[in-house]
């Protein structure tokens, strides 16, 4: 079993600092998701498959960067597919990985309760990374309830040092234990760097396919059986957990005993350094004879945990008296001076003092599409046509806000389809319907209810955005790109041949830039009685292949201050200081103009011309 991180005790000597020091000397800064792809590999892993979604998205990238001999590593089409390619690892012997982001547990999460009666034969590790503070997520869930859902470990580690430990740990865990384990992320974690260790890869012999109907094959009088397996194995898992080093004790004074985990402990000793505390590796199943004794030892106990309070549940089921969430807050990401108030609150620190002269607010900036993205004009001639838009998440979702404002709902990846047609079903909208999605996201969770808004005659319009890429979580490949994660030529879905195939009649497919067309066509899609689709086709302005025009710019003596091209929300345009009858002209920043040419279309004159260019 791999070491863990030396434990950190309350006083260091000098002995220890020196240790500590030379130690480092080979350490090198990591970013989280770095260290446990790092640890993916060192495990032995040969099998890894994920989906892109932030914070988790680096995880897979930087796999993809270790040898094609060492593991298969891939993008799957979405985090269910990637689970089930894992699971496929596992069942034929070999140490098979998998992560995503917190939604994309939930779609991974049917094969995840099936998978955890079934146990593992090679490995089965899942990270999942959790978005406290919500950065870039359309929720705060947090995902550590899926553990004690599916009845599976989760460790949760603090930096990048244990991020690789715990992965590691995770996979040895697993096979011991026959279950698959969640190792839990944050986005603090994933995207913070910090000093790591690194070790060789172990080569793991694999096991071979087992054939064992009753445990692999999840019938009802098999999954019986195996229910009371899983609760023999919590109980083992338990018992293995009170002697685990990923439990660590640090004795401090006896007044208040701190029960914390994940990057909340860091906070916990930046503020409260002479404490007692707990630091737990697993925030499910809990080792409980070690907390009744740290119970022992202290007068009172206090648990830090960001977002639900999972531990603290736990602690109360076990009839322990606790404080936690009547301190710290149940929503939003923890820092140094959220935990300061909750210790204030408990009345353990001061309260901290208004600092009213540096309250000062950043002016706040919506946020933008890029200068000539290709999803601009779908949205200016959705908005044109009055329609009702189910949105989807990506980029496009930013069309929600002004200028574009032309996005009326956006629940999940792949939703706006079938909401869209959950819509016109209801029978009482009177404006066009309409569905935009992005490539990426259509391959992800877009096909299902497309062929379903076909088979069940849904009067909507769809538009896919196809700008080649998923370009939200920064350009990953996907298999309608024609590249795999490695940039292997792979190949190429042919939407049309797909789209038609499923017994769509009226299709278009059309250039983004050419807004004319954009609004002739998806004019005539909405009048369409039935599902009509209209592919806009562009590459992303950021795909590596990109579009950097001529620039264009404002004849300063023909704009007439009309405000059309202002519509675009494009970042490069901006108000000028000079004036025409009272109003601000406007000025182009040829640096950030990629030469789409939409602001000329646009353009009520003739004021928006390319910037001439010397031969
Ligand atoms: C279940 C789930 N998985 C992953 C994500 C992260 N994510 C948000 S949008 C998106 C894909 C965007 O790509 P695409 O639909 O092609 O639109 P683009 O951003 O390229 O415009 C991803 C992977 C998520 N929000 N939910």
């Amino acid at each position: 079993m791999p070491q863990l991180a030396e434990n950190k005790s309350k006083t260091t000597t000098i002995d220890q600092a020196s240790a500590k020091a030379k130690r480092n000397l080979d350490a090198r800064p990591m970013m989280g998701n770095e260290a446990i792809a790092r640890g993916v590999w060192e495990a032995g892993v040969r099998v890894a498959a994920a989906y892109p979604g932030t914070p988790s998205t680096e995880i897979m990238e930087n796999l993809g960067k270790y040898p094609a001999e060492d593991l298969h590593a891939e993008w799957s089409t979405n985090e269910k597919v990637a689970l089930d390619v894992a699971i496929g690892g596992s069942f034929a012997g070999v140490r098979s990985f998998t992560s995503m982001k917190h939604v994309g547990l939930n779609v991974a999460s049917d094969s995840l309760m099936s998978q955890t009666y079934i146990g593992v034969n090679g490995a089965l590790v899942l990270v999942v990374c959790d978005d406290p503070g919500i950065h870039s997520s359309q929720n705060e869930q947090d995902s550590r309830i899926f553990g004690q859902l599916a009845m599976v470990p989760v460790l949760e580690p603090t930096d990048a040092q244990e991020a690789l430990d715990y992965t590691k740990l995770a996979f040895d865990i697993s096979e011991q234990f026959d279950t698959p384990v969640i190792v839990r992320s944050t986005t603090r974690l994933s995207h913070t760097r910090s000093l790591v260790k690194t070790g060789p890869r172990k080569e793991v012999p694999c096991k071979g396919f087992l054939e064992q109907p009753t445990k692999n094959v999840m019938i009802p009088g098999h999954a019986r059986v195996r229910h009371g397996a899983l609760l023999e194995r919590e109980r083992l898992l338990k018992e293995y957990l009170e002697d685990s080093e990923l439990n660590r004790w640090e004795e401090g004074s006896d007044e208040v005993g701190i029960v914390t985990l994940s990057t909340a402990y860091t906070y916990v000793k930046e503020m409260m350094p002479d404490a007692s505390v707990l630091k737990l590796g697993t925030s499910y199943p809990l080792p409980e004879a070690k907390i009744r004794e740290f119970y022992a030892s202290v007068k009172r106990v206090i648990v830090v945990e960001e977002l639900e309070p999972i531990i603290e549940n736990q602690l109360k089921v076990l009839g322990l008296e606790v404080e936690g969430k009547s301190l710290f807050p149940r929503e939003g990401e923890f820092s140094t001076e959220v935990v300061q108030e909750g210790f204030a609150n408990a009345g353990l620190l001061p309260p901290i003092p208004k600092l009213e002269l540096i309250d000062i607010q950043p002016m706040a900036r919506p946020p933008l599409l890029c200068a000539g993205c290709p999803h601009t004009t779908a949205y200016m001639a959705l908005r044109a046509l009055n329609s009702r838009v189910s949105g989807d998440i990506g980029c496009y979702t930013l069309a929600a806000v002004e200028p574009l404002k032309a996005i009326d709902t956006s629940v999940a990846m792949g939703s706006s389809i079938g909401n869209a047609a959950g819509i016109a079903m209801a029978g009482t909208e009177t404006r066009p319907i309409v569905a935009t999605i992005g490539d990426s996201t259509f391959l992800h969770a877009g096909i299902p209810p497309l062929i379903n808004a076909v088979y069940n005659n849904a009067n909507i319009t769809v538009l896919l955005l196809d700008n080649h890429i998923t370009a939200m979580t920064g350009g990953q490949h996907h298999p309608g790109t024609g590249k795999n994660l490695r940039g292997e030529v792979a190949p190429k879905v042919d939407y049309e041949a797909l789209i038609k195939s499923i017994g769509v009649k009226w299709f278009r497919k059309i250039d983004s830039y050419n807004m004319g067309s954009v609004f002739q066509s998806l004019r005539e899609a909405t009048l369409y009685k039935g599902v009509a689709v209209v592919i806009l086709d562009r590459p992303c302005v950021l795909d590596p292949v990109k579009l950097k025009g001529p620039a264009f710019q404002v004849k300063s003596e023909s704009c007439t201050g009309c405000q059309a091209c202002m519509n675009l929300g494009c970042p490069a345009i901006s108000w000028s200081d000079e004036l025409y009858e009272g109003h601000h002209k406007v000025q182009i920043d040829e640096a950030a103009c990629i030469g789409c040419s939409l602001c000329a279309q646009v353009g009520s004159t003739n004021c928006i011309q390319p910037v001439e260019t010397e031969h």
